[in-house]
């Protein structure tokens, strides 16, 4: 039989209660994707083929509406082909070689093996004819391995991080292998129309392609890349946010009641500032908390009345290049409290742990500026949700324009975080433009979120990958 919809994605949308008895219950994630495919799942019968998370489980979780294909990980098997060829190779290399890509051939052996695992999931979760949508770095050869097995499927590729252009991109040992894989999908969509244009170039230079010269478009005017007797169309897709979703638990009295007991625990500063992240050496933690040391101590910010909370959720601890940057985050904290700080009250507060939605959305709330300055970022959706989260117009944002968020929210105060002077310029202003300026960008920047939510990403894309 199989689904007519099939998500292919790394990671299950499935988390595992295991009571005290020993009982084990399977429920939703409450993630990003699995929220914006609901919709979609409730109107057909859909399938997800995915990894739990854990290595070496033959763990088979079932949950309501989504049939649930696992595909099983060894140890070796996470070590290579997830930390290693995914997050130590494309990763890096994918945000402007941030941190030094590691190139191993035994690495990219696994990452093919493993990719094959989930193309041959993929086909048997899949009904003739169906449209499989698959998700992001880690499978970037499941889209040619699904096609040689099931040609009559109808196969879509979502990119959720940055496509780097040709200069970088060409670095790859196997760049022609990853091109082709992706050429294997029948719509390739990137967040923003530089990304599509990047790998229309690579198409052309590396593979001899015959691509589309015009200018790709948002949600529109779709690139083609001819390959083989097939044409291949390329697009930007912008994801966004359950936005009316974040807006009303936002909204809702706990939370705010929440938001101003934060405030008053934290002395009820003048003005808080807020960092959201996984620890990520993408995420310009650093940038943030090294402006703020400049602000103090060049007088610009009191430290008195200025409190920083960062929070940052653990992530890729097995990862070198991640254990690095948490030190280098520790360090500065403690330096910037153990400065500018009193005993009382330290002006910094970091946690490095995931804290529950309701919690996360009560810091959204309470902050008076919310700081999101990666190097590079695909999209940022913490941008979205803090924006979401301020009905008011209260608030402002401070942005990196190395995010793909800034092409959609430029009314945010843009900061370039390679540049000591733009990045506290952009904080100073956020934090002492009068209340009509804030609330002017604030205005612009919700019309834009609340009007692109992650269901018209989704149906966009999806629209266009299944019309004739
Ligand atoms: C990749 C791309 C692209 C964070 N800490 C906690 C927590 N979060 C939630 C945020 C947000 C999500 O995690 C993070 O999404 P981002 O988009 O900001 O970043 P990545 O994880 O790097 O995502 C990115 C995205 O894919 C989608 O395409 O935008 O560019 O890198 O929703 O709120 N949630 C909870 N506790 C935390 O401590 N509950």
């Amino acid at each position: 039989m199989g689904a007519d919809f099939v998500v292919v994605a790394n990671r299950l949308p499935v988390n595992k209660q295991v009571a005290a008895d020993g009982t084990v219950t399977w429920t939703r994630a409450p993630g990003g994707l699995v929220t914006a495919l609901a919709p979609i799942f409730d109107s057909q019968p859909g399938a997800w083929v995915g990894w739990t998370g854990s290595a070496d489980s033959s763990d088979d979780p079932h949950v309501d509406g989504i049939d649930i294909h696992a595909v099983p990980l060894s140890a070796r098997e996470v070590e290579d082909y997830y930390e290693g060829f995914a997050n130590s190779t494309l990763w890096p290399l994918y945000h402007d070689v941030l941190v030094k890509p590691e190139y191993r051939a035994d690495w990219w052996d696994v990452y093919v093996e493993v990719n094959r695992r989930f193309a041959e999931a993929a086909s048997a979760a899949a009904a003739p004819g169906a449209a499989v949508w698959v998700q992001d770095y880690q499978l970037q050869l499941v889209p040619a391995m699904l096609r040689e097995l099931r040609p009559d499927l109808k196969i879509g590729f979502f990119l959720h991080i940055p496509f780097p252009p040709f200069e970088l991109f060409s670095q790859l040992p196997w760049r022609r292998e990853i091109l082709e894989g992706l050429l294997g999908a029948d719509l390739i969509g990137f967040h923003l129309p530089g990304g599509a244009q990047n790998f229309l170039t690579l198409s052309r230079r590396l593979l001899g392609a015959e691509t589309s010269d015009a200018p790709v478009g948002v949600r529109s005017d779709f690139g083609t890349v001819r390959f083989g007797d097939r044409t291949v169309r390329v697009g930007a897709f912008p994801i966004s946010i359950d936005s009316a979703g974040v807006a009303e638990q936002a909204a809702a009295a706990p939370v705010i009641q929440r938001a101003e007991e934060i405030r008053e625990q934290l002395g009820n500063p003048k003005t808080l500032l807020l960092g959201v992240d996984r620890l990520d050496y993408t995420k310009g933690i650093d940038v943030r908390i090294q402006s703020l040391e400049r602000l103090f101590a060049d007088g610009r910010l009191d430290p008195a009345d200025t409190v920083l909370v960062q929070l940052a959720s653990p992530s890729r601890e097995n990862v070198e290049s991640y254990a690095v940057l948490r030190d280098t985050v520790e360090r500065t904290v403690a330096h910037i409290n153990g400065t500018y700080g009193t005993v009382a009250s330290p002006p910094v507060r970091y946690l490095l742990q995931p804290v529950p939605r309701d919690e996360l959305l009560a810091y959204f709330v309470a902050a008076d500026v919310a700081l999101v300055t990666p190097l590079r970022d695909g999209m940022n959706l913490v941008t979205k949700e803090y924006i979401a989260s301020h009905p008011d117009l209260d608030g402002a944002l401070v942005l990196s324009e190395f995010t793909g968020a800034a092409m959609e929210l430029d009314a945010a105060y843009v900061m370039n975080p390679y540049d000591p002077a733009s990045t506290d310029d952009a904080v100073i202003a956020a934090v002492t433009d009068d209340d009509a300026e804030r609330r002017r960008r604030m205005a612009i920047l919700r019309d834009q979120v609340m009007n692109n939510d992650v269901d018209q990403w989704a149906r966009s894309f999806l629209d266009t990958l299944t019309e004739e």
